[in-house]
């Protein structure tokens, strides 16, 4: 089984460009025998080879998405997952020697399937793709990333919810033996991130397992998080072991932490600011001007729609 973790890069990071990226990954692939190989029994790179890469630029993101690749050293290196710490570089310094295998996860509340998943059976059935989308954190910084994925839709109508189930709640693992930040009361651990049902079921939202063509690297949420473009990066929760299907709102921890700064909605709004900062502009990581902040993060065609009637001044 052909397993590519981070160490084993198709290529090496630095010649990532926007270009040559699926160029490079479809020679990758090939050079190592993995194209066109068959589904039964195979391990993720096996499955991620019978994806076909999307032509560039023809990603499902805003009409205004250039794929403009934020550089793998920052993707990786310039991160937010505060059980490694909360400096930027912490997880990608702390989070060496995170075990993501064995790696299961629980499926549970108003499902007609719930059970525990090995990860490779939560994955199998699904058939892995490119998808480029801007990311957007609160604090005001973006990136453009290409991840690998499936939608999450796919996943929710495997396990069947019931008619009754109108949110789905989403659990970082809780292990402060193996999360230093866990030690501190930071947020209420575990980290807990949801989405209403129709949001989870947007053919935008993804569970995403790797990254620039690659297994996710423990800094990005290893081996499992979820990506929600339209809405500001905290809500896409990393290293998933458990999908609650519920019928009232989860409490999600940042919302908990301070309800005044973070709602549970998180669409990006360039016109609703932070408490303390505005949201109108962004700086692109790897870049020095700043750019204007697009409604639902540019997505606003595909997604406006979930929110018709609501005040989102009130529903931030
Ligand atoms: N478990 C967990 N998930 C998390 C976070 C975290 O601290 N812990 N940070 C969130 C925030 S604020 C952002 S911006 C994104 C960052 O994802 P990235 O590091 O892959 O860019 O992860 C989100 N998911
Ligand atoms: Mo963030």
């Amino acid at each position: 089984m052909h397993l590519r973790t981070p160490d084993a890069l198709p290529i090496a990071p630095s010649e990532i460009t926007s270009e040559s990226h699926y160029e490079n990954r479809r020679q990758f692939l090939k050079d190592a025998g993995l194209l066109g190989l068959g589904i039964a029994g195979m391990g993720l790179a096996s499955r991620d080879a019978r994806a076909q890469p999307p032509q560039q630029g023809t990603s499902i993101g805003g009409a205004e998405l250039k794929p403009e690749l934020t550089p793998w050293e920052d993707v990786t290196g310039y991160n937010n997952f505060y059980e490694f710490g909360t400096d930027k570089g912490d997880p990608a310094d702390h989070a060496q020697k995170f075990r993501t295998k064995p790696w299961s996860v629980a499926v549970e509340g108003l499902v007609a399937k719930p059970g525990r998943y090995a990860l490779e059976d939560f994955l199998k059935p699904h058939k892995l793709e490119d998808r480029i989308y801007r990311h957007r954190c609160v604090e005001a910084w973006s990136m453009v990333i290409p991840w690998l994925g499936f939608p999450m839709a796919d996943f929710i109508k495997r396990v069947q919810p019931l008619g009754s189930a109108k949110y789905v709640e989403f659990t970082t693992l809780l292990d402060p033996k193996q999360m230093p930040g866990q030690r501190s009361p930071i947020l209420d651990w575990p980290y807990v991130e949801a989405l209403r049902l129709d949001e989870a079921m947007h053919p935008l939202t993804i569970f995403a397992v790797g990254v620039y063509g690659k297994m996710l690297p423990n800094q990005n949420g290893a081996p499992l998080r979820h990506v929600v473009p339209w809405k500001y990066g905290f809500k896409s929760c990393k290293s998933i072991v458990k999908i609650r299907f519920t019928e009232t709102m989860p409490k999600t921890a940042w919302n908990v932490a301070n309800p005044g700064e973070y709602g549970f909605y998180a669409n990006v709004n360039p016109t609703v600011d932070h408490p303390r900062w505005s949201q109108a502009k962004e700086r692109r990581i790897g870049e020095f001007r700043r750019r204007d902040t697009l409604m639902f993060n540019g997505y606003a065609q595909q997604v406006a729609s979930l929110y018709g009637g609501m005040d989102l001044r009130k529903f931030y």
